[in-house]
């Protein structure tokens, strides 16, 4: 049977050119499976260490990335694509939703894959403790206006300004997180318990962790860029695979 497939923080573009181009080798394999086994995919959030809907301009860092997943829409495979904390500002209407054919979330989503109920989201805010993310830095860095100013930047500055800004908030995230984890497993058992769900699948921990409840699972897909972990499921069970 044809497979769904999870993965997420690739942080593609975040590191030295020789350690990009052993994630890009990786990514490709990772494509091909996807390719011959997959229905369906599901790219849960930083993905990229930084995305911006430019009207006629995309990064070049991204374009290897593109032509394969270009590669794997064009097979036949369901693309969703959800911004994470680093990419959250990709739109339905921006490169990637008309050149690829993604489906675009900047929110978490339930849905139902195979017959089973799933809650899907990058991670980010989900900590009851985070609330300065959630009610400070979000409000600010999404704000219609942020986006509109950033915007007016000529792209290579705005870039270079995000790049910074990126790289110094994923070791301050990184350190944070691992108090978080906790908190992430009583929000999936929340989940499963009381609304339901079989399965939460959350990335942005880097964290691969696989927890069962009574009545569901919790996933932490991990990262593809240090553990190279993703996750597929195939109607009966999900796991994490290793690259
Ligand atoms: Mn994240």
């Amino acid at each position: 049977m044809k497979k769904a497939f999870f993965i997420s923080d690739a942080h593609i573009g975040a590191e030295s050119p020789q350690r990009e181009r052993s994630k890009a080798e990786k990514l490709n394999k990772f494509f091909d499976i996807v390719k011959s086994d997959g229905k369906i995919l599901f790219i849960l959030g930083d993905f990229f260490d930084f995305w911006f809907d430019h009207k006629k301009i995309i990064f070049s860092e991204h374009f290897p990335v593109l032509k394969k997943l270009a590669d794997v829409s064009n097979a036949g495979i369901e693309i969703h694509i959800f911004g994470g904390n680093h990419d959250w500002w990709m739109q339905q209407n921006g490169f990637l939703g008309r050149e690829i054919g993604a489906i675009i979330h900047r929110k978490p989503i339930t849905m139902n894959i195979f017959n089973k109920k799933f809650f899907l989201a990058h991670g980010d805010g989900i900590a009851p403790s985070d609330w300065g993310y959630r009610n400070l830095l979000c409000p600010i860095l999404r704000n219609p206006v942020s986006v509109f100013l950033f915007g007016l930047l000529p792209a290579e500055w705005g870039f270079s300004l995000a790049k910074l800004v990126s790289s110094s908030s994923k070791l301050y995230t990184e350190k944070r997180n691992l108090r978080f984890e906790r908190e992430y497993e009583d929000f999936a058992r929340k989940m499963i318990e009381e609304r339901g769900i079989d399965y939460v699948i959350m990335g942005h921990l880097h964290l691969p962790l696989e927890k069962n409840f009574n009545k569901g699972k919790y996933v932490n897909i991990g990262d593809f860029y240090k553990n190279f972990t993703y996750a597929t499921f195939d109607g009966e069970d999900i796991k994490i695979e290793r690259m």
